[in-house]
């Protein structure tokens, strides 16, 4: 059987560690895309030639040419701008979104079968704009956020009650913004929830907070840290981890900014909710029950995604 393609729109931070991380782990062949002419030939090029040494087995290339990603099995979309400290993900709209009919329109034409996973921000606005752009079945696109958001809230808690990371579960729901909603109580240390944990004298409900709020600004805390740009190690990897989860139908079960049509009460539109990801691409989604407050900082997030979508249609009237 051949090896799946992966096609990554986008060749810069992010993109060059998706392929780096795709081939280290023989996920498929990779074709790199970038309007920059050089960068993603460049980046295949280097990756391969770490192959003999790293010793996997997967073809790179590099392309300005869409026909290039012909028949790709997953494509990861990083086109576009990142943040600079001091903007907000919603500052990028009006440029990602001109990105997001290119890149939309190239898949449409070139990989139609595709499993599509966009991280180019502000997510859950630019995964709708894109699903619209490209015509794909709505299982098929979905938005990675929430697996890195959760990763980040895990990686706290585990620092704060040193334990391993790998006994750390966490929950992230909503938007991919200020507003996202880290679910403490559905967030446990190998099953114990994080309030049995507040009991038990492991930590504080201050300290919990902080966490949940170091959660919320943990892309901020990057930018403002590299200045030149955003967080990819930990994208990438949380992008593959959903890759791989669909290429070897796993039926992980992963929050992901997914189409949601009935559930949590929401009518056709997409924002972060657990999901399982399968050949199928996204096959399920967990409509969990919320408390009060949950569903009140639920509905803020929403609110949140609702506001940039309708920016979307305003920019682009094709959209609305
Ligand atoms: P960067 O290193 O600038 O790479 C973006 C690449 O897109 C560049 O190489 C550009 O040449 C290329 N590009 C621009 N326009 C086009 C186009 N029309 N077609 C194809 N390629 C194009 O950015 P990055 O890799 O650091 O970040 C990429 C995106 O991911 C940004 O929008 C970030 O805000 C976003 N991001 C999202 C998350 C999430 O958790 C959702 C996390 C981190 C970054």
């Amino acid at each position: 059987m051949a090896r799946p393609k992966i096609a990554l729109i986008g060749a810069g931070q992010i993109g060059g560690t998706l392929a780096h991380l795709a081939a280290l782990k023989e996920l498929g062949d990779v074709v790199l895309f970038d309007i920059a002419d050089g960068i993603p030939q460049g980046k295949a090029l280097d990756i391969a030639e770490s192959g003999p040494v790293d010793g996997f087995d997967a073809a790179l290339s590099g392309t300005t040419d869409y026909a290039d990603i012909a028949g790709a099995d997953v494509v990861i979309v990083t086109a576009g701008v990142p943040r600079k400290p001091g903007m907000s993900r919603d500052d990028l709209l009006g440029i990602n979104l001109k990105v997001m009919k290119s890149v939309g329109e190239g898949i449409r034409d070139n990989a139609p079968n595709a499993f599509v996973i966009c991280i180019t921000n502000p997510l859950d606005a630019m995964v709708w704009a894109l699903r619209e752009f490209s015509g794909l079945p709505h299982n098929k696109v979905c938005g990675m956020a929430g697996v890195l958001d959760s990763a980040r809230f895990r990686h706290f808690l585990s620092v704060e009650f040193n334990v391993s990371m790998k006994d750390v579960t966490a929950f992230v729901l909503g938007g991919h913004g200020d507003t996202m909603v880290p679910l403490t109580r559905y967030s446990t240390v190998a099953g114990v929830p994080l309030p049995d944990l507040v009991k038990m004298g492991w930590t504080t409900q201050e300290k919990l907070d902080a966490i949940v709020q170091r959660t919320r600004d943990g892309g901020a805390e990057i930018v403002g840290l590299l200045k030149t740009g955003s967080a990819y190690y930990a994208p990438a990897a949380s992008a593959i981890e959903m890759a791989e989860a669909y290429l070897k139908d796993q039926k992980r079960v992963l929050p992901c900014a997914a189409y949601v049509d009935g559930a949590f009460g929401l009518e056709g539109m997409y924002v972060g909710v657990p999901t399982v990801i399968g050949a199928n691409g996204i096959e399920k989604i967990l409509n969990i029950e919320l408390s009060k407050d949950e569903q009140a900082m639920f509905d803020n997030s929403v609110n949140a995604v609702k506001g940039l979508v309708e920016a979307c249609k305003g920019i682009d009237p094709t959209l609305a």
